[in-house]
Formats: structure tokens, C-alpha cells, sequence
């Protein structure tokens, strides 16, 4: 098996400082909670932004202040969202992507979002696809049910994603699909020979979802914006939830990858040597 990577999903959209006095929220507090995580074994931060009420954002400035903030303490990869917060136009949702960042979210397909619909037709979705190819971003395809797979194969068979695939099965949100082990055997048995995958647990799934991915050779995403809890009753931070995926990782004996080794597994372009050469086959 790989390294493990591990994704640290820091401030979503949904998460208030009301929840959990832990969210981070202004760009220094992000880059602050990245560079701990980064410490405690992650490699990957995905990041949302928040305006000054704490509201969800995707203000081309604000992740602009956030990336170099970041930058300045360390040197995860960097992967906005472009999920942004159900109800936002794709155009405001495609700001960070002109940034040019390492990677970016892309997800395949529409869902229910708790009481709200998580908008994603396919237009918008090669819409999406498109504008990450102009910038150079590297899409990682956010899962939430089963038929997202097969869109985003399409979207690869179309030439719209190109280089390595690399999917995160976000798993246990109600209205996306169930987070259990039978439930993720299904998802990973639909990918290409040679894609990556990590997964999210939502909520209480998150710890054991992230012993799946461990044990099965995927790779794991911990964070506030999954998950609010340590465990029952007991509010986590960033870092803590990253240490524990981190420490259970060294008793499988699966040693986690720092950024530059998860940019290899990943196969992301080198700055030096330009673009890698794909290793997934696309099914006929
Ligand atoms: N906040 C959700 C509506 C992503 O980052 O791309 C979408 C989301 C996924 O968080
Ligand atoms: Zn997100």
C-alpha cells in the first residue's frame, strides 16, 4: 500500500462558531489550524473560506489571503472547494479555481443536502471540469452516491479531466449514500485501475470510515467540516482529529505521506517537469 494521506477538511460551509469554538474562520486562523494539522500528519487541506460575519464565502480574495497564509507556514497541497454552500451560483463557486491552486473539488452529480439540494447538473459539472483544466487544477471528484462515478468517467472519456484520478467518497450525509463497509466496497469496485480514494465519514462515521480507508488502502479526510466530535459529548479540534487518524494509521503499519510524497501518489504535476502521464485506464 501507499502512504496514507490524510485530508484535512478545516472549516466547510456549515460549521458555526456557535457548534464548536474550535472553527477556524478568518484566513490566519485557517492557515494557523492548517499548519497544525499539517504538523499532526496531514498533507492535503481542503479549504472552504468565511467572510467576516463568519459566513460562507468563496471571494476570490479571501482564498487568495488564505492560500498565502498557508503557504507562508507550510507546504501542504492545497485544494479548495468549489462546493461552496448549497444555494451559490457556479460562478461564484468557480472563483478559487482562478487561482490556479493545486486541486480542487468536483462533484459528479446532484444530492440532497440535509433539508437543501446540493445543485450540480451536468452542464455546470463540465462547466466546472472546464474552468479547472484552463487554470491547471487537479479535480478531486466528491462522491456522495454511487452514479457520481460513472458522470465522472465521462467527464475523463470526454477529455475534460485529464493526469491521475483521484476520488473522495463522502459518506453519511443524509440524503448521500450510507456510510458502512459494504456501502464502500461497492464505491471503490467501481473505480478505474489505478485511481486513488479517500473518505469522509460524516458526523459519528468519520473514525470509522477513516479505519476503512486505512485498512483498505484508500487513503483518509478528518476535519470540523465532517465532524464536530472527538467522541460523544467531547468537541475536537482539526489537529487532534488528523493525530488520532495519524497514530491509528502507525499501529497498521501504514506510515503517513507528507505533502511532497502524497504530490507523487497523487502524480501531480511537477512544477519543473510539467503535467505527469495518467495511470488509470478508462474502462471502454
Ligand atoms: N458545502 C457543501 C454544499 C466541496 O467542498 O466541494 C459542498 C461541499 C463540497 O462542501
Ligand atoms: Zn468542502
Amino acid at each position: 500500500m501507499d502512504k496514507l494521506i490524510i485530508t484535512a477538511a478545516l472549516v466547510g460551509a456549515e460549521v458555526t462558531r456557535e457548534d464548536t469554538p474550535h472553527l477556524p474562520v478568518t484566513p490566519e486562523e485557517i492557515a494557523e489550524q492548517a499548519a497544525e494539522a499539517c504538523e499532526a500528519g496531514a498533507s492535503i487541506a481542503h479549504i472552504h473560506v468565511r467572510d467576516k460575519e463568519g459566513r460562507p464565502s468563496q471571494s476570490r480574495e479571501l482564498y487568495r489571503e488564505t492560500i498565502e497564509a498557508i503557504q507562508k507556514r507550510c507546504g501542504m497541497i492545497i485544494q479548495v472547494s468549489t462546493g461552496g454552500a448549497v444555494g451559490m451560483t457556479p460562478e461564484d463557486r468557480l472563483q478559487p479555481v482562478t487561482l490556479s491552486p493545486e486541486m480542487a473539488t468536483l462533484t459528479t452529480g446532484t444530492v440532497n443536502f440535509g433539508n437543501g439540494v446540493f445543485h450540480n447538473p451536468p452542464g455546470e459539472i463540465r462547466q466546472f471540469a472546464d474552468s479547472m483544466q484552463q487554470h491547471g487544477v487537479r479535480p478531486e471528484f466528491e462522491i456522495f452516491d454511487t452514479g457520481m462515478i460513472s458522470t465522472a468517467i465521462a467527464l475523463v472519456k470526454e477529455g475534460l479531466v485529464t493526469g491521475h484520478l483521484h476520488f473522495d467518497f463522502v459518506m453519511g450525509m443524509p440524503g448521500g449514500i450510507p456510510a458502512d463497509a459494504k456501502h464502500l466496497l461497492l464505491l471503490v469496485d467501481q473505480l478505474p485501475a489505478g485511481a486513488t480514494w479517500t473518505v469522509a465519514g460524516i458526523g459519528r462515521n468519520q473514525l470509522p470510515m477513516a479505519a476503512l480507508g486505512v485498512t483498505l488502502g484508500g487513503h483518509v479526510r478528518v476535519g470540523l467540516e465532517d465532524n464536530l466530535y472527538y467522541r460523544k459529548g467531547e468537541l475536537a479540534t482539526n489537529s487532534q482529529l488528523v493525530a488520532r487518524v495519524k497514530r491509528l494509521a502507525a499501529e497498521l503499519e501504514r506510515p503517513v505521506a507528507t505533502p511532497d510524497e502524497a504530490r507523487r501518489i497523487l502524480a501531480l504535476p511537477n512544477k519543473e517537469e510539467g503535467p505527469c502521464e495518467p495511470i488509470h485506464t478508462i474502462p471502454k
